[in-house]
């Protein structure tokens, strides 16, 4: 299956072994592969918010390596089978990024890519938060913080009670681990030695429409995880070397949950959207939209580019 081969690969990379990987050389192949990918992806994720007329297009391109890394090299999932009992799970818990997981799941062939120009229109599958009831390969319908955690350590703990080796990604934005439901899944997932589950933090400082130091601050995040009996690691998560080398190796401890806080830059790729909130949910003008185009690397998406 080609998922296997894809993880094969990753792995024999990440561990540097010449002849089944080929070596760093494979390895490099496969990053830089990963990076076009997400340069598709963050085109993909401009042109269909600026085609549907509203969405989160920072926090969408925040996450942009994160879902190329576990759609493209770590996620056992095959889109002829969404519903295989064996398929590992993702739910995207900061449901307002949905664009960035509609493109991934069309590139990785859950839909026609065609369905992303539905985006904004009424009726679509692909509404402004994630639908488990009508969008493929959706795990779980979020939008409203705090809940993807707690969803995630039931499924890993149904697997776990199931005996089946399926492993569960729960991606949280960082202002959303201010909710009190996102410590108490932690404490349930460590009391339950959850080690299938992994919660990626999108860790980019930045909540909405202001930075978290002004609101609640959560550093040391890492420690924090710590504290609650997680594994953790911290990495880019723009890098998609270090990404892909930590999500292949989870669980990084047996009976512990993984967290992987992922330092992000929200708004990552457009250099006047980049860690500044006001671009939260606003839609670029015509100039700014052409000199974003120019950063993507990609026609303007109102004039019939992707
Ligand atoms: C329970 C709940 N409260 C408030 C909101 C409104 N809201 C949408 S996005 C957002 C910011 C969340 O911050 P973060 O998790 O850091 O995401 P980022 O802004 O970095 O994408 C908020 C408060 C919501 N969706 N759900
Ligand atoms: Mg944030």
């Amino acid at each position: 299956m080609a998922v296997e081969t894809e993880m094969t690969e990753a792995l024999g990379a990440a561990a540097g072994r010449p002849g089944e990987a080929g070596g760093g050389s494979a390895r490099e192949r496969q990053l830089e592969r990963l990076r076009q990918r997400a340069a598709e992806l963050r085109r993909t994720v401009f042109g269909t918010i600026c085609r549907g007329g509203g969405g989160h297009i920072p926090a969408s391109l925040s996450i942009v390596e994160i879902l190329t890394v576990l759609y493209e090299a770590v996620l056992r999932v095959d889109p002829a089978r969404p519903h295989d009992p064996q398929r590992d799970r993702f739910i995207l818990s900061k449901g307002h990024g949905c664009v960035a997981l509609y493109a991934a799941l069309a590139a990785k062939g859950f839909f026609p890519p065609e369905q992303l120009a539905t985006y904004g229109q009424a009726g679509t599958m692909l509404g402004g938060h994630p639908d488990m009831h009508k969008t493929p390969g959706v795990e779980a319908s979020t939008g409203s913080l705090g809940h993807g955690l707690a969803f995630g350590a039931g499924m890993a703990l149904a697997g776990k009670l199931d005996k089946k080796d399926y492993r569960v990604f729960v991606l949280l934005g960082d202002g959303e681990c201010q909710e009190g439901s996102v410590w108490e899944a932690a404490l349930f997932a460590a009391q339950h030695k959850l080690d299938h589950l992994t919660a990626i933090i999108d860790y980019n400082q930045l909540q909405a429409l202001d930075r978290l130091e002004e609101v609640v601050e959560l550093a040391p995040l890492a420690a924090k995880w710590g504290a609650f009996g997680w594994a953790v690691r911290e990495v880019d998560g723009h890098g998609v070397g270090e990404l892909m080398d930590v999500l292949t190796a989870a669980p990084l401890a047996a009976g512990r949950p993984t967290a992987v806080v992922a330092h992000t830059i929200k708004g990552k790729g457009i250099s006047f959207m980049e860690n500044v909130p006001i671009w939260h949910y606003r839609l670029p003008d015509e100039q700014e939209r052409r000199q974003a185009c120019a950063e993507l690397g990609m026609a303007d998406p109102l004039e019939g580019g992707p």
